[in-house]
């Protein structure tokens, strides 16, 4: 049979589920992101396009991962990655979203030979695409819709089952550059452990990390695949140990439940389970391993959490003190990367302590990792834990051939060398930049509060607002201001106005149908009042 009847043969045990009101499936933020049931047809026809998009590159291989992070487990998720290791290029999520939306097989048949030709794809050329699924019950029926496109269209692929977001995206990495002087690792799972393994003793440098630490995996991916990665890490030589919490998989039903970054994240608040004990070192990641945040119980003053921002401006002291010892200060480039949700506190300690350069992008990675690549060193994190540090290749090859002309200066190149292995350069990956924060903390000698210390955080209060129509709200400059609807800006600033050190922002949601409200002040009173007097404009 030709591709055409397969597809459409295909297809057919796929249908696609009418969402009414001639409501279409679109490829957001988070590539397509619902609920399950909704997702095989969805799931079938990204196929078709990861297909296409191989054979458009050459038959570089293309990455599916099937997860729906932090969302709750009746939720799964969709989307592609491109053969470095990044987010699809967002010309072709049009694409994505035309050919899911097709109303029929033959439509569908269609679309697919019409994007081919559009975009000058030949359909005989070879492709390949691989795909892993975090642990939701529904992967399965997803990764075997996936599997029936990959067939019908001929394209070779692994099925590298269960598997962190940003492990897949290792891999995708790894199996494109395999062979070449741009090679990222082993193309495997042992893979991506040896070479973090092997990156953090190195990063060490012989020092030893302090306490113990307690990681709590959200009942996700993050579990297993930490797990293993302990095997690879001598505990003796390093000092680390690790206590995995909230590491269920079996139990669907409590992934992301009352823990996980988005928890701690949005309810300021350690997981009520396993009790919080006073004092210890502490972190949550995502249902797929891409978000991270710290905290710890202080015994007098309660809670106290260290999130993306933190984490980024903690980044980028180290690394900006390294290449300052490195000799490199004059040659590279460092800047931060933020979004609007960043802590005006984060944002004031990165340009007048550190004086290291800020941009602020709109929301969701791929806006902020494509600024960060301007940079020969670039920090991206969002506050709510996503996010990785970026080396040019100019910076990685400066850490390796650079002739030291000291012991500090050697040390420091190798320090940094040790980095650049050790931080996956493809995405934000929770196990990654967990590993940094150790070697950071252990580098400095320092305990969560000493990390603390640096800033203190504005109070600030984030608000989910139930609107009729999200899409009418526009907004510019990095979604700090409301274009449309007329009127609604002014309202915000003239409430804002009554504060001191004040800031609010409004914007639509790209993952949920609503608006986010979100506040900042000098007390936490104040935070949530502005927060209360500026929502109503919404509803
Ligand atoms: P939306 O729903 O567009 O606010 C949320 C997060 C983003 C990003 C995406 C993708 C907040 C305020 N927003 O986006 O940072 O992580 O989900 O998962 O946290
Ligand atoms: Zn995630």
């Amino acid at each position: 049979a030709s591709i055409d009847e397969n597809i459409k043969a295909a297809s057919a045990k796929h249908p696609l589920v009418s969402l009414g009101d001639g409501k279409q499936y679109t490829y957001g933020t988070a590539g397509f992101r619902m609920k399950a049931d909704l997702l095989e047809a969805v799931t079938f026809r990204v196929g078709l396009l990861a297909s296409l998009r191989s054979r458009k590159l050459g038959g570089q291989t293309i990455g599916v991962m099937v997860t729906a992070s932090h969302n709750p487990a009746a939720d799964n998720g969709v989307k592609i990655v491109d053969p470095m290791g990044d987010m699809l290029e967002q010309d072709w999520e049009r694409h994505a979203t035309t050919l899911v939306n097709a109303s029929s097989d033959d439509e569908l048949a269609a679309i697919y030979n019409k994007l081919a030709v559009d975009l000058k794809i030949d359909l005989s050329a070879p492709a390949k695409v691989i795909y892993g699924r975090d642990t939701r019950p529904s992967g399965h029926k997803l990764v075997a819709a996936l599997a029936d496109a990959l067939q019908a269209t001929n394209t070779e692929f692994v099925d590298y089952k269960l598997l962190t977001t940003p492990q897949l995206h290792y891999l995708v990495r790894a199996t494109n550059t395999e062979g070449t002087p741009l090679s990222y690792g082993k193309v495997s799972e042992a893979g991506y452990y040896e070479k973090l393994a092997e990156a953090f003793v190195r990063a060490l440098r012989g020092r030893r990390v302090q306490g113990n630490l307690i990681v709590d995996c959200a009942n996700g991916v993050g579990g297993p695949k930490l797990a293993e990665l302990l095997k690879y890490i001598p505990k003796d030589k390093t000092g680390f140990h690790v206590k995995i919490v909230n590491d269920d998989v079996l139990r669907p039903e409590v992934l992301n439940l009352d823990c996980g970054a988005d928890f701690v994240k949005t309810k300021q608040r350690a997981p009520p389970s396993p009790k919080p004990v006073p004092g210890v070192r502490s972190c949550s990641l995502d249902g797929d391993a891409d978000r991270l945040i710290y905290y710890y119980v202080d015994a007098e003053t309660g809670f106290v959490m260290l999130d993306g921002d933190r984490i980024s401006s903690l980044a980028a002291s180290f690394i900006g003190d390294l290449v300052e010892s490195a000799g490199l200060k004059d040659e590279l480039r460092i800047g931060v990367v933020q979004t609007a949700y960043a802590n005006g506190a984060s944002t004031n300690y990165i340009t007048q302590h550190l004086k290291l350069p800020v941009i602020c992008t709109p929301t969701g990675v791929k806006h902020l990792h494509h600024v960060a690549q301007g940079f020969d060193v670039g920090v991206y994190f969002e506050a709510n834990g996503h996010g990785t540090v970026l080396f040019s290749s100019d910076a990685l090859s400066a850490f390796k051939t650079k002739e030291p002309q000291s012991p500090a200066q050697k040390d420091a190149l190798d320090t940094l060398a040790a980095l650049g292995d050790l931080i996956n350069q493809t995405v934000g990956d929770a196990i990654s930049d967990m590993l940094l924060v150790e070697v950071i903390l252990a580098h400095k000698n320092w305990t969560l509060s000493d990390w603390a210390m640096t800033y203190t955080d504005l109070p600030n209060r984030l608000v989910r607002v139930e609107v009729g129509n999200k899409d009418l709200f526009r907004t510019t400059d990095a979604e700090r201001r409301l274009l449309s609807p007329v009127g609604c800006q002014d309202e915000i600033d003239e409430v804002v106005r009554k504060y001191k050190d004040a800031r609010a922002f409004a914007r639509a949601s790209g993952t949920e149908n609503a608006c986010r409200v979100y506040a900042e002040a000098a007390t936490r009173s104040e935070a949530n009042e502005l927060a209360e007097r500026v929502a109503p404009a919404f509803s």
